[in-house]
């Protein structure tokens, strides 16, 4: 940080008024155009919490046209400078701060920690030869479409439209379709600060419906994605087949950590522990497999089996919880089946491995060990509190086998010589590598993924390339010195 103390945790907020449930387009709350709506639930309790107007294709138009009318050139947001768009996101950071204990709460995540980035439209000048003159301009994509998961509403609202904002352009967002009202609340939250009305237009809705609008808009010129590898083709396929915008996808992932004989193994055993169940599993970035040096795995499982048994299962919004509910019933049936393939197909059950007995998605943090490469929990994302635990000899053999995956999001490496920690980093395919620690992710540093995990940047500079097209503007002298 800054070197500022850090903010006393906020309390939970415990009753909770739901003020934001309409679609939100230039800075005002509208009903569904097809008169719509749809239920949102408390996966801890499986309470209804409120309703939610639903966008369908007609109010994404509705969206993409006050977005288009907002970025057209001579509107009050492009005749903005960059020092005004900075302290307009740096006023919508101190928004989110003051009302951090509601966004938290309603996320039912712990903290929310905002790094705004702010840019500016530099200009690098070039001399291709001395008959001419050659400079760049970083001008606005123009209207960003973004779709987003609910495993980190918040985050990855900002992820998203940060960026895009900071760049100039202006956006239409859809949050998933399970987590709505955080968006919602953030979208009052851009009108106070005074961003001008259609620079953020948030479409709450279902993906087939309002995401493929998105994807295949005419009328949009990017489309961010956070989500399954499934539907990232989906939308890859939509946006090439309408007007080629621009794509960039963050998708799933099977993340392997190699902890060698010689890493401080009390480390390695909490850092891949917290990977694992961080979110309750519910990360693309998921510690989903632990390979670990032959002569340290049984201590290593042991350990993991004494700390995964000492996590705190219990109500997200009781400040000693560590351990929530899966986000819902689709979900929770997956882990469980995948649960039981591990059982089938032959893994040790070490701890956890069912569900908790009372209302609620609440599953056990489980770990197995003496997985093998074949089966289904070493291969598909499970997306839930499953650590899978596999035994290696040597350092090429573990590097062959963490790249043997469709997926490259993130990956681990645990060891004391850091002359092999950079070799096995070169050699890992994937788009993050931690040494010594896990889901280690800093505001300033690139996240995204190789292989079928995706495709472009998010966070610091790299993210601001994603929303920003290049002008080469070139100068005939008509005087050569
Ligand atoms: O994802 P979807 P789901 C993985 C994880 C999880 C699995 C399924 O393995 O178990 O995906 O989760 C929108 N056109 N991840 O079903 O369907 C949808 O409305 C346009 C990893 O929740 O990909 C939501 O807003 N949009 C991931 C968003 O896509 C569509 C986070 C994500 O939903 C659409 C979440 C369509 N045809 C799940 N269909 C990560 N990378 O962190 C759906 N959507």
């Amino acid at each position: 940080g800054d070197g500022s103390p850090p903010m006393p945790f906020p309390q939970p907020v415990k009753v909770q008024e739901i003020r934001h449930t309409k679609i939100f387009i230039n800075n005002e709350w509208h009903t569904s155009l097809k008169g719509k709506t749809f239920q949102t639930f408390n996966p801890a309790t499986g309470v209804q919490i409120c309703e939610v107007e639903e966008a369908d294709k007609a109010d994404v138009d509705k969206a993409v046209k006050a977005a288009r009318a907002a970025c057209q050139r001579g509107s009050p947001w492009r005749r903005m400078d960059v020092s005004s768009r900075g302290r307009l996101l740096h006023k919508l950071a101190d928004l989110m701060e003051r009302d951090r204990a509601l966004l938290a709460s309603t996320t039912s995540s712990l903290l929310v920690n905002l790094t705004s980035v702010t840019s500016s439209c530099c200009c690098v000048v070039a001399s291709p030869d001395d008959t001419f003159m050659c400079f760049t301009r970083h001008e606005p994509v123009g209207v960003c479409g973004a779709i987003i998961p609910w495993n980190f509403p918040l985050l990855m609202f900002m992820w998203k439209v940060a960026p895009a904002l900071c760049c100039g352009n202006t956006v239409v967002i859809k949050p998933a379709e399970q987590t709505p009202l955080t968006a919602l609340h953030v979208g009052s939250l851009i009108k106070e600060a005074g961003f001008p009305p259609g620079v953020v237009n948030i479409v709450p809705g279902f993906g087939p419906t309002a995401g493929a609008a998105i994807a295949s808009h005419m009328g949009i010129d990017k489309v961010a994605f956070t989500g399954s590898t499934k539907v990232g083709q989906l939308i890859k396929e939509a946006a090439a087949k309408s007007n080629l915008k621009r794509v960039t996808l963050e998708l799933g992932g099977k993340n392997p950590c190699i902890v060698f004989a010689d890493s401080d193994l009390q480390l390695a055993v909490e850092e891949t522990q917290k990977g694992a169940f961080f979110n309750q599993g519910q990360c693309c970035t998921a510690a989903s497999r632990v390979f670990v040096e032959e002569q340290v795995y049984e201590e290593f499982v042991r350990h993991s089996v004494e700390s995964a048994k000492t996590i705190v299962i219990g109500d997200p919004l009781d400040p000693r919880t560590s351990h929530g509910p899966q986000i819902d019933q689709k979900q929770f049936d997956k882990i469980l089946e995948l649960i039981d393939s591990g059982k089938k197909e032959g893994a040790k059950l070490e701890c956890g491995g069912v569900a908790m007995e009372d209302t609620g998605l609440y599953i056990q943090p489980t770990v197995f060990s003496h997985v093998k490469d074949h089966m289904r929990i070493a291969k598909e994302e499970i997306f839930g509190p499953v650590q899978c635990i596999f035994r290696f000899k040597s350092q090429q053999e573990a590097i062959e086998r963490a790249n043997s995956t469709e997926y490259g999001l993130a990956s681990a490496v645990f060891t004391r010589n850091l002359d092999r920690a950079l070799s096995v980093s070169a050699a890992l395919e994937t788009g993050t590598v931690w040494v010594n620690c896990y889901n280690a992710l800093h505001a300033q540093a690139p996240f995204g993924g190789y292989k079928m995990s995706g495709n472009g940047r998010e966070l610091g500079e790299y993210a601001l390339a994603e929303y920003s097209e290049v002008k080469a503007v070139t100068i005939k002298l008509t005087e050569a010195l």
